[in-house]
């Protein structure tokens, strides 16, 4: 998954449900054609990580957890303002 926000300030970005991987994170938008800007052996293992400001953040995550869980920056009134998106994993 990735993420991007336009606006100059840093974002904790949190998942319910999972750890994550840690692919990628910089400023600007992330470039999907590029996909050995990535990190993909031994990434961080994370809860929360900073989507720096004006830029992206790349995750991955096993979905081994079937249920509705929500992604969202953990500074609280960004989630109030709607920087929060909820993903629904399937068993199958
Ligand atoms: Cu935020």
């Amino acid at each position: 998954m990735a993420f991007h926000s336009p606006f100059a300030q840093d974002h904790p970005m949190h998942l319910h449900g999972h750890d994550f991987w840690v692919l990628g994170s910089g400023y600007g938008e992330f470039d999907s054609s590029n996909p050995n800007s990535l990190t993909l052996v031994d990434a961080p293992r994370r809860d929360v990580a900073m989507m720096p400001a004006s830029g992206y953040l790349v995750i991955a995550i096993k979905t081994n957890n079937p249920g509705a869980w929500l992604m969202h920056c953990h500074i609280a009134w960004h989630t109030s303002e709607g920087f929060a998106v909820q993903i629904l994993e399937r068993e199958s």
